[in-house]
């Protein structure tokens, strides 16, 4: 079969080669996969968005991005592994079987796309946007601190030159805005929002904008105590989880927090693979036993948002 140049789904890709692979698992699974373009970035890229599930009317739906930040390449290879995953699996695993037929993912490859481009051309751990703000010669705006939850208020930063910079305002990244833009748009379906970034291993949920617990912090609690045990039964990585404010650090404009807000009662960011050794430079040999774990736990999620 015909391959997307140079991809391999135990490498990290350039954009690229993720761009091209978008339309060639999209053309290849017609019946699972259809692609999408959401808004473009600052430089005038595609944000592409793959929509992932067996067709259907009213199906409720799962999103989930990667690659806010553009030097956490696990993240990214992620989205591509589970994709793979889906449609490898489907009609031949139960779980992913039954997924795929009620629910539909949306799975967003890489939202910062320019950042990422920047991170395998000119400097290896880029972290934000690449956009310019008058007045300042900085570039580029966090894009987990842009989003309208307690914006700016707590663990960002009003200097552009600043890595956790949150933007001139709220939504004023068009990467951000078009993802605001395609939630708000499919809020009725969207039961669950799940953004992976990199490194930590931790499994929060809100609020991280302040030192408050959400409606359903119990439930979340219990699901997120119950997924990190089913992803350590493979490989025996440990994760910790709870609340952003307490378990990582109070950061305001995030975009679990917002999701939440919007009535996504179940939000959580992903922080995979490691806890420090490497890094952002998480070594090529360990994506396939990183995405394998994170596939069990974004698989348990989902069914236990299906069932609820
Ligand atoms: N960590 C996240 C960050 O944006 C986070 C942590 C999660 C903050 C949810 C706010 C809300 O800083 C990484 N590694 O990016
Ligand atoms: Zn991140």
């Amino acid at each position: 079969r015909v391959r997307a140049t140079g991809h391999s789904y135990e490498k990290y890709n350039k954009w690229e080669t993720i761009e091209a692979w978008t339309q060639q698992v999209a053309t290849e699974n017609p019946a699972l996969i259809s692609r999408s373009v959401i808004g473009t970035t600052f430089e005038g890229r595609a944000i592409y968005l793959l929509k992932v599930g067996k067709a259907g009317q009213n199906k409720p739906a799962i999103f989930m991005d990667c690659g806010f930040h553009a030097r956490e390449w696990i993240s990214p290879a992620f989205c591509q592994w589970f994709v793979r995953e889906a449609v490898r699996t489907y009609g031949h695993e139960i779980q992913v079987t039954e997924l795929l037929d009620k629910l539909d993912f949306y799975v967003l490859p890489v939202l910062n796309i320019d950042g990422y481009i920047y991170t395998w051309t000119k400097s290896r751990l880029w972290r934000k946007t690449r956009s310019t703000h008058a007045g300042s010669s900085c570039i580029g705006t966090d894009p987990n601190r842009n989003f309208d939850a307690g914006w700016c208020e707590i663990g960002a930063s009003q200097n552009p030159c600043a890595e956790t910079y949150c933007g001139p305002a709220a939504e004023s990244e068009k990467e951000t805005k078009a993802l605001a833009d395609f939630i708000r748009n499919k809020l009725s379906s969207i039961k669950a929002y799940l953004t992976i970034h990199s490194y930590s291993q931790m499994m929060i949920y809100p609020y991280s904008y302040a030192y408050k617990l959400g409606e359903n912090n119990a439930e979340l609690n219990a699901l997120a105590k119950a997924t990190v045990k089913e992803l350590a039964s493979l490989h025996g990585t440990k994760y910790t989880y709870g609340p952003g404010a307490t378990t990582i650090y109070p950061a305001a404009g995030g975009s679990d927090d917002w999701a939440y807000d919007q009535g996504i009662r179940y939000s959580f960011t992903f922080e995979l693979r490691d806890t420090g050794r490497y890094g952002f430079l998480l070594p090529e040999s360990q994506i396939r036993a990183t995405c394998e774990e994170t596939f069990l736990a974004i698989k348990y999620v989902a069914s236990y948002v299906l069932e609820h």
